[in-house]
């Protein structure tokens, strides 16, 4: 895992548009983003952590997704433009990455990263926990492939609500996200 701002830079998603300006674990715990990382080696160790990951905080179920071409089939480039739509969701979001790797863009709040992209480039073994409410985006990078395990609570709520859409700002999980900013997490 490695944490950082956006360039801004206009240009291809997948590339790593690095400024140079890295993001530390406590910065992403403000914005309630939860790090963790369990290495996968063959004794499958990882698996009873996971598990014990997912009954601690209540994450009943779990799927597996593949982004690339061959996984996601027809849909692939709506997929892929969709991911990258800036959006929040009303639940958690909670990734485990078990091949390949991506970036997670996620919004800064306060200064000095207010409204900044925040990019977190994941690979295999680690774990991300976005809160729900958060403004956030997803591509994968140039490598072109992503496998991860996505665990949910109960009911999948995959639901994006896109910021460029719809009010997103008055929406109860925004104002319960920001709320929590203030408190901390
Ligand atoms: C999402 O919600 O953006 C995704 O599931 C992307 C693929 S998981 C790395
Ligand atoms: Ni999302």
């Amino acid at each position: 895992m490695k944490a950082y701002v956006f360039d801004d830079v206009p240009g291809d998603q997948r590339l790593p548009h690095d400024s140079g300006n890295p993001i530390s674990l406590s910065t992403l715990k403000d914005l309630g983003v939860i790090y963790k990382e369990i290495p996968i080696n063959e004794d499958k160790k990882w698996e009873d952590e996971i598990n014990a990951f997912a009954k601690e905080r209540g994450y009943k179920n779990r799927d597996q997704i593949t982004v690339t071409k061959e996984g996601l089939g027809e849909s692939y480039e709506a997929k892929i433009k969709s991911f990258f739509d800036e959006h929040l969701h009303e639940d958690e979001e909670i990734r485990y990455i078990l091949g390949g790797s991506g970036y997670f863009d996620v919004r800064g709040v306060k200064k000095p990263y207010n409204e900044s992209w925040i990019r977190i480039s994941l690979e295999k073994g680690d774990l991300i926990v976005l809160p729900a409410g958060i403004y956030h985006r997803f591509t994968v990078d140039s490598n072109n492939t992503i496998t991860a395990m996505r665990l949910f609570q109960d009911e999948p709520k995959w639901t994006p609500h896109s910021r460029s859409e719809k009010e997103t700002d008055s929406r109860e999980a925004r104002g319960e996200y920001l709320e929590q900013v203030e408190k901390g997490f």
